[in-house]
C-alpha cells in the first residue's frame, strides 16, 4: 500500500431528487439493479391514511393523562438521551450524556466533569443504543446504558434521578457501536462492540498495514462501570445482543473482508455472526489466561479463528448483516441481512453443541426467510411474530418465526403476514417491552431516517420521523408520526410500573458526594451556611437557595481568582428547581430540590457581574439574583 492520500470518486448526481438519489445509491450499494423505493404515498393516499389515523385514536392520551410506557430514545449525534411518553409520543425529558447542555449545566458543572472523568473536555458524542439493566430477563428499572461511537465511550444513566452517573472510555478500540446488557441472571455485564479495526496498540505503528489491525468485543462490569475484559475478533463488529441463559452474546460483522474501503468490505457474499461464550471467557480471565495491550491493564483474550479458542464461533450469514435481536422466548438470535433480503434465524439451544464441536456453524441456522430489501433490525411481540425494518423498501415486514422455520425445512408456508409502509427508510424498530421476557405486543416504533413530505419543510435539514404503530390487533396500524431531531437510532420502551423516579434529591446522593465532602473540609454546613472560603487563589462560595432567594445577594472576589460557586437548594417542594447563571462567564447550572451543584470559573475581568436564577421557580423568579463584585488585581 502506498502512503499517498486516497480519494473516492463522488460525482454530483444530475437531476435527481433526494428520494431518487437515496434510492439510486442504496440500490447500487445493495448490488440490486432496477428497483426503486416503494412505500411513497400519493397526496390522496396520504389524506386517507391521516383520516384513518384520526379515527383510530385510542392511542391518544388527553391533557393531564399519563402514558403507559416510558420510551428511552437515543439522541444519535446530538449525544443525548430523550424520554418519551408512549403511546402519546410526547417528549418528557432530555438527559444530557455526551453533549454539553446549557439548561442543566451538564458538561459545565464540577459534578458532571467528575462523572465524565478523562473525557471531561470532550464536547460531543454519538449515542446509538440505550438499554436498561435487567434481572432474570426483565427490566429492573435501575440503569440505562448507552454508547458513544465518536469517542469510544459508554455511559450509564441512573433511572431514579434520570441523570448520567458514570462514563467510561473504552481502551484499545475505536467507535463503540452495538451495545446490549446481559439479561440473565442479571446485568452483571454490559456488552459493546468496537466497530473499526485499528493497529494495536494504536501508537503510530502499522499505520498503513491494515492486515495488522484488529478490533475487540468489550465487556464492562455494569455496577462498577469498569472494564471486565476484551475479546479480539476477526473482521469487525457492528451490533450485539445477549441470550436468556447468560452464557452467550452475539455480534454481527459486516466486514469479514477486513477491508478499509467500501468496495473492499462488500466483496463477500457472506459475512458472519460471532458468538461469544461469556462463561468460557470469564473462566479464562479468572485463571489468568490473558494478555494486555499497551498501557492498559484490561484482560484481553484471543477469540480469532486462528487462536482456535473456546471463546468464539463464527456463523456465516449473508450479507453485511446489521442488527442482531434475541427473541423474547429466548429461543433465537435473528441476524438482519442488510445487503441480503433475508434474515438468519439461529437456534440458541444449538450453540452448546456448536461450541462442543458436535455440529458445524451453519447447523445452528433454522431459518432464513426472505423479507424484502434492506432488513436492518427486528423486534418481537408475545405471539410469535417478528417485525423487521426494510430500509430500502421503506416497510416493516411482519412475519411468523415458526412459519419461517417450517419454510426453511421445505414446507410450503407463507411466513409473511403483512407489510406496512413506513415513512421513510426505517433503521431500528422496537416493540413495547420487546427485548425482555415481558414482551407485550402492544406497540411498535419505527425510527425512520427520512421524513421527506410528512412535515412542513424546515430548510435543507429535515426532521426524522418516529412512527407509532399499533400491533395489538391482527394488522399493524400506523397511528402517529413524530418528528425528531438527529438521530434516534434506537429506543426501548419500558412499562411505567418498572420505573420509580424520585421526586426530590436525597442529601447523600453520590452524584454530589465529592462536593459535600469538600464542604465538610471547609467547615461548611451546606444546609444553612452562606459564606466564602478562600484557599489561596481558589475561592469557594457556598450559598443556599429557597424560592425566590439565594442565600447571598452579593459576594466579592479578586480578579485572577478561581471561583467555585456551590449552591444547595433547600426547597422541598416537588418540581421547584432553581438555576444559577453568571453574566459574561458562560456559567449555567440546574439545582433540583435538595440537590447541591457546583461550578468553577475564572474571575478574569474586574467589575460587577450579576448572577441569577434561570429556572422559573416563583412569582419573584426575576428578582432571584445577586451581584458578584470582582475587585481589580
Ligand atoms: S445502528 Cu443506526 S439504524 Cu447504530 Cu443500531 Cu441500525
Ligand atoms: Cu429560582 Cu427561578
Amino acid at each position: 500500500m502506498s502512503d499517498e492520500n486516497k480519494t473516492v470518486e463522488n460525482k454530483e448526481p444530475k437531476n435527481l431528487s433526494r428520494r431518487g438519489f437515496l434510492g439510486a445509491s442504496a440500490v447500487s450499494a445493495a448490488g440490486i439493479a432496477g428497483i426503486g423505493i416503494s412505500g411513497i404515498m400519493t397526496p390522496a393516499e396520504f389524506a386517507q391514511a391521516a383520516e384513518k389515523a384520526r379515527n383510530n385514536a385510542h392511542h391518544n392520551i388527553g391533557p393531564g393523562e399519563l402514558d403507559e410506557y416510558y420510551g428511552f430514545w437515543s439522541g444519535g449525534h446530538s449525544g443525548e438521551v430523550r424520554i418519551l411518553g408512549i403511546p402519546s409520543m410526547r417528549e418528557l425529558m432530555r438527559i444530557p450524556v455526551f453533549n454539553i447542555d446549557s439548561a442543566t449545566g451538564w458538561g459545565l458543572t464540577d459534578e458532571s466533569k467528575r462523572i465524565k472523568g478523562d473525557s471531561a473536555d470532550v464536547l460531543c458524542g454519538d449515542a446509538h443504543h440505550p438499554h436498561m439493566s435487567m434481572k432474570d430477563g426483565r427490566y429492573d428499572g435501575k440503569y440505562v446504558f448507552i454508547n458513544d461511537k465518536i469517542n469510544t465511550r459508554v455511559a450509564r444513566i441512573r433511572c431514579d434521578v434520570m441523570k448520567t452517573d458514570k462514563m467510561l472510555s473504552i481502551p484499545n478500540v475505536q467507535a463503540i457501536h452495538g451495545l446490549r446488557v446481559q439479561k440473565v441472571p442479571h446485568t452483571k455485564y454490559v456488552f459493546c462492540n468496537g466497530e473499526f479495526r485499528i493497529p494495536q496498540p494504536n501508537d503510530g505503528r502499522d499505520l498503513n498495514d491494515p492486515s495488522k489491525y484488529f478490533t475487540m468485543f468489550n465487556v464492562i462490569d455494569a455496577e462498577k462501570m469498569e472494564m471486565a475484559f476484551q475479546v479480539i475478533v476477526d473482521g469487525n463488529l457492528d451490533n450485539t445482543d445477549a441470550d436468556y441463559t447468560g452464557r452467550f452474546a452475539a455480534s454481527t460483522c459486516y466486514n469479514s473482508e477486513e477491508g478499509v474501503t467500501l468496495a473492499e468490505s462488500m466483496r463477500n457474499e457472506r459475512d458472519w455472526l460471532v458468538v461469544f461464550d461469556i462463561h468460557a471467557i470469564e473462566k479464562a480471565v479468572k485463571a489468568g489466561k490473558y494478555t494486555t495491550i499497551g498501557d492498559s491493564k484490561v484482560p484481553v483474550v484471543d477469540g480469532r479463528k486462528k487462536a482456535n479458542s473456546q471463546y468464539t464461533r463464527y456463523i456465516p450469514v449473508p450479507k453485511s448483516p446489521h442488527g442482531i435481536n434475541t427473541s423474547p422466548d429466548g429461543e433465537y438470535f435473528v441476524a438482519n441481512g442488510k445487503l441480503s433480503p433475508t434474515v438468519t434465524i439461529i437456534a440458541i439451544n444449538k450453540l452448546p453443541a456448536l461450541f462442543a464441536g458436535k455440529i458445524k456453524e451453519r447447523d445452528t441456522v433454522v431459518g432464513e426467510p426472505e423479507l424484502g430489501l434492506g432488513p436492518l433490525h427486528t423486534a418481537f411481540d408475545n405471539r410469535g411474530n417478528a417485525y423487521t425494518t426494510l430500509f430500502i423498501d421503506s416497510q416493516i415486514a411482519k412475519w411468523s418465526v415458526k412459519d419461517a422455520i417450517r419454510a426453511y425445512k421445505g414446507e410450503k408456508v407463507n411466513y409473511i403476514k403483512q407489510k406496512l409502509d413506513v415513512h421513510y427508510q426505517p433503521g431500528h424498530n422496537h416493540t413495547t417491552m420487546g427485548e425482555t421476557r415481558d414482551a407485550d405486543g402492544k406497540y411498535l416504533i419505527s425510527l425512520c431516517k427520512f421524513s421527506k413530505d410528512r412535515f412542513l419543510p424546515t430548510g435543507p435539514l429535515r426532521a426524522e420521523n418516529d412512527q407509532l404503530i399499533d400491533i395489538s390487533g391482527k394488522e399493524m396500524k400506523l397511528v402517529h408520526d413524530g418528528p425528531t431531531f438527529a438521530e434516534p437510532h434506537d429506543c426501548m420502551i419500558v412499562h411505567r410500573s418498572k420505573v420509580k423516579p424520585k421526586k426530590l434529591w436525597t442529601r447523600d446522593d453520590p452524584i454530589f458526594a465529592a462536593t459535600v465532602a469538600q464542604a465538610k473540609k471547609d467547615g461548611v454546613t451546606l444546609e444553612s451556611d452562606n459564606k466564602v472560603v478562600r484557599d489561596g487563589k481558589s475561592v469557594r462560595v457556598y450559598m443556599t437557595s429557597i424560592a425566590p432567594n439565594f442565600g447571598m445577594s452579593e459576594f466579592s472576589v479578586k480578579q485572577g481568582d478561581k471561583v467555585t460557586v456551590i449552591v444547595t437548594n433547600l426547597d422541598q417542594v416537588e418540581d421547584v428547581t432553581h438555576g444559577f447563571a453568571v453574566n459574561q462567564h458562560g456559567i449555567s447550572m440546574e439545582i433540583g430540590p435538595q440537590q447541591t451543584s457546583s461550578i468553577t470559573f475564572d474571575a478574569d475581568k474586574p467589575g460587577v457581574f450579576w448572577f441569577y436564577c434561570h429556572w422559573f421557580c416563583h412569582a419573584l423568579h426575576m428578582e432571584m439574583r445577586g451581584r458578584m463584585l470582582v475587585k481589580k488585581a
